[in-house]
């Protein structure tokens, strides 16, 4: 039987949601884009892009309960932190080492993305260790017999073959912990294609050797990836146990602002998966279905660059944490 609803509507999403992540997308795109100008300007020492990840990451974050569950993100999350709730600015702020970054107050490399009120908890530079604090975040859930709330954790494909990711995902699926497992396929762990870093063509198959249901879904676009975060994290708060899923996308910029992307990838296959951006996706969705206008497009992307440039500003403005905090936070005497 067809169904005669359109696809947010089927979902249960309204257009107003809808239209605002086409513009958090949009936002986060070009807060990217800064962040690689200011990278080549010297004054960002180090950057990590999320561009083409935007449906993955917005998808997920719409399948949170912001402030309730508690989500372990990675380096590559900036869309999904700021799709929960982080500005441009606070990633600046962050990018730039300056005072009131709220990732580490610029302690930390950039990518730790971090936010108390939001339940954001700082990931690891180690890959593939972050999932194992989700998994401990689920197992106090269970102890302190906390109900309706799971915690999430991302990673890349790269990350799945490393031995603190299974310790983690082993442990959550013996004790069927409220946790979901989201791997951002995007084929390559730095230069190292997925062929030489994962034994398997699909990362969810590994699910059924850790007692869980593995999921596979388009991770560039938004729908498909809400529902199948949706269903996960529905049935984790629900009893129902974990679930690995695996979104296939891929990253548009190098690695890093200290990677060169053309060494080991052409430039036809980024131009092929520029063809499934899912920012147009998106964005044709609603034209396409009359739900916006072009107009409005186009006043979107003039209102990000706006708030970016604001954002920009206000960043450069901002000092530089100072010699006498070098201490705060730390274990010790003050
Ligand atoms: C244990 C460990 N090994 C290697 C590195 C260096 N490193 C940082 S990111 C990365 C790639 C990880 O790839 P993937 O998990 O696929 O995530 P992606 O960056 O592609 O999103 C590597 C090898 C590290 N930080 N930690
Ligand atoms: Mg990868």
């Amino acid at each position: 039987m067809t169904s005669s609803l359109l696809r947010h509507e089927e979902l249960g999403l309204s257009v107003e949601q809808i239209k605002g992540v086409l513009y958090g997308m949009m936002l986060a795109r070009a807060t990217d884009d800064r962040l690689w100008q200011l990278a080549r300007q010297g004054k960002a020492h180090f950057v990590i892009t999320s561009a083409g990840h935007e449906a993955t990451q917005f998808g997920c974050a719409l399948a949170i309960n912001i402030g309730v569950d508690y989500v372990v993100p990675y380096y590559r999350d900036m869309a999904l932190a700021m799709a929960m709730g982080q500005t441009p600015l606070e990633m600046l702020l962050h990018a730039l080492g300056r005072q009131g970054d709220p990732a580490s107050g610029a302690r930390q490399m950039f990518g730790h993305f971090s936010s108390r009120k939001l339940r954001i908890v700082s990931g690891s530079s180690s890959v593939g260790s972050h999932p194992v604090h989700a998994v401990g975040l689920a197992l106090a859930f269970r102890a302190k017999g906390e109900q309706n709330i799971a915690a999430m954790t991302l990673f890349g494909e790269g990350a799945t073959s490393e031995g603190a990711w299974h310790e983690a995902i082993s442990f959550a699926g013996i004790h069927q912990l409220p946790v979901v497992f989201v791997c951002e396929n995007n084929l390559y762990a730095i230069s190292i294609h997925q062929r030489k870093e994962v034994p398997v063509a699909d990362v969810a198959i590994k699910a059924a050797g850790y007692g869980m249901p593995g999921v596979i879904a388009d991770g560039n676009d938004l729908f498909a990836v809400y529902e199948a975060a949706k269903t996960a994290m529905d049935r984790a708060r629900g009893g129902g146990g974990p679930t690995l899923i695996e979104f296939k996308t891929y990253r548009y910029r190098p690695h890093s602002n200290a990677d060169n992307d053309l060494k080991y990838r052409t430039q036809e296959e980024i131009d092929e998966w520029r063809t499934r951006d899912p920012i147009t996706r998106l964005r044709e969705y609603l034209v396409d279905n009359g739900l916006i206008g072009e107009a409005d497009v186009a006043e979107y992307q003039e209102r990000a660059r706006v708030e970016v440039d604001e954002a920009t500003q206000i960043a450069e403005r901002t000092p530089m944490p100072s010699a006498e905090s070098l201490f705060d936070h730390l274990y010790g005497e003050t």
